[in-house]
């Protein structure tokens, strides 16, 4: 159902995409300063994707709707429930909220996909169990690169460039599909008894997971559901998200892509944020003896802005506002937890560091990001906290996945940006 209606959208994008190319491509719309070129070329407007947009206020709009306009929106299991995550990748692959029937059908096609093939648990049961959740995440998924849809039929010369988009889709759907399980899998490996629990012919994506992980409750699974549609997009400018997009560039599949862009994730400025931000918490839960009063997280936090680190969960290279993802994390809590002294810890931090922050007069945000809770609630149940990356990328293959079908079917071609001299920008600066 899925194919279908992209099938019916994807010429009219096309044609869009061409036009901005070669109609309007002479259009300058920024000027490019050297402290971009030397600093990450962070704020340069060389991406276009129509999937998801992060507004510096209000935060993240998938396809055009807020975190709370689509928790209302999107179709749900049940009275408050939180919605089916196959709704949300309907509405990032078409643009359109789903109706439950077509949030069904995107479960119904993970649902036909879902089971961990042998040899990739033969993969991940061959390295040491010491291996980090990551790198056995990458591992698997490279693994599953033998059964791509578009790598054999793109060797084969079957394929125009126009076409590009209908097996990366199915590449996609299988990658997603079975990243449940996957990631369960390797969560027993490390953390359980190491074996392999199959998916739930009944259950859909959010609730499998809770299930494959052991931890079949109510509460766990919308918290399932909840984590993976708030980490599934973030614009395809960060690290993850670019690193496939660019991989995918070169056409290589969508196994290599999300593999790469995982290996993104695993770096301690992008994926880990949400494990230093617990490790912060409990250190002043445990500093303290207990949940700290205002004054005193006031004072760790002083402690430490003066041993010259930053304080962890807090700021944001876009955002200037309280993280519409942390308020809903926060809101998730409060229902369900608010007796957690973990919680009631985030809560004295709430209130007191984005005030520490502003007199410390460096974070241009000193409001709380996603990271800031997302780990407090998966500490609750129990999950381990150097897994937390892998459910960051769980959630995150979402967005991906529906940003490479996308590229794909406008044909956006290979990146490759333009480097220069340290002589060359002195000269540039001198003359200018
Ligand atoms: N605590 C202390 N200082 C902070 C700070 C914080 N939480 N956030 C920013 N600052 C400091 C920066 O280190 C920088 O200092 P210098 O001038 O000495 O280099 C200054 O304030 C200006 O930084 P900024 O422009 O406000 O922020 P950046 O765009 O450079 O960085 C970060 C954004 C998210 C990396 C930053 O706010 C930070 O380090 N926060 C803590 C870590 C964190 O929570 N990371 C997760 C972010 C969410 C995410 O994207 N996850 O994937």
């Amino acid at each position: 159902m899925l194919k279908q209606v992209l099938a019916q959208k994807v010429p009219e994008w096309q044609a869009r995409v061409r036009k901005l190319a070669k109609e309007l491509g002479e259009t300058p719309i920024d000027t490019v300063h050297i402290r971009q070129t030397v600093g990450g070329m962070r704020g340069l407007k060389v991406l276009v994707t129509d999937i998801s947009y992060v507004d510096p206020y209000k935060g993240i709009h998938f396809r055009g709707y807020t975190i709370p306009e689509i928790l209302e929106a999107l179709p749900k299991p049940g009275e408050g429930e939180m919605p089916y995550v196959g709704g949300l990748y309907w509405l990032l692959m078409t643009g359109d909220l789903p109706t439950k029937e077509q949030a069904l059908s995107v479960e119904e096609a993970w649902k036909e996909r879902m089971s961990l093939p042998e040899e990739t648990q033969a993969v991940i049961r061959a390295m040491p169990k010491d291996t980090h959740p990551m790198t056995l995440f990458t591992l698997g998924i490279l693994a599953m690169r033998n059964d791509s849809t578009f790598a054999p039929l793109y060797a084969e010369g079957k394929l125009k460039k126009t076409d590009l988009w209908g097996p990366t889709l199915d590449d996609a759907l299988l990658l997603t599909g079975r990243l449940p399980a996957l990631a369960a899998f390797i969560y027993s490996y490390k953390y359980g008894d190491g074996s392999y629990k199959a998916p739930h012919p009944d259950l859909d994506w959010g609730a499998n997971f809770a299930y494959m992980m052991g931890l079949d409750t109510p509460v766990y699974r919308n918290l399932s559901r909840l984590y993976f549609i708030l980490h599934s997009d973030h614009e395809v400018g960060n690290a993850s998200a670019h690193t496939a997009h660019l991989v995918n560039s070169t056409l290589a599949d969508v196994f290599y892509a999300f593999a790469a862009g995982m290996s993104a994730l695993a770096g301690p400025l992008h994926g880990l944020a949400n494990q230093n931000a617990l490790r912060w918490l409990l250190g002043a839960y445990e500093k303290y003896g207990g949940v700290p009063t205002p004054e005193q997280m006031e004072a760790y936090a002083w402690d430490t802005l003066n041993a010259g680190q930053v304080i962890p969960g807090f700021g944001h290279a876009v955002l200037r506002a309280t993280d519409p993802r942390y308020k809903a994390f926060y809101e998730f809590a409060e229902a369900q937890m608010a007796d957690s002294v973990l919680f009631q810890t985030a809560q004295v931090a709430y209130q007191v560091i984005p005030k520490v922050l502003q007199e410390h007069g460096k974070a241009k945000n000193p409001w709380p990001n996603v990271d800031a809770m997302s780990g407090v609630l998966q500490k609750h149940f129990g999950v381990e906290p150097l897994f937390y990356t892998v459910l960051f990328g769980l959630g995150r293959s979402l967005g991906i996945t529906s940003h490479l079908t996308w590229a794909r079917a406008v044909g956006l071609p290979i990146e490759r940006p333009k480097s220069v001299t340290t002589d060359m920008l002195l000269e540039m600066a001198a003359q200018a």
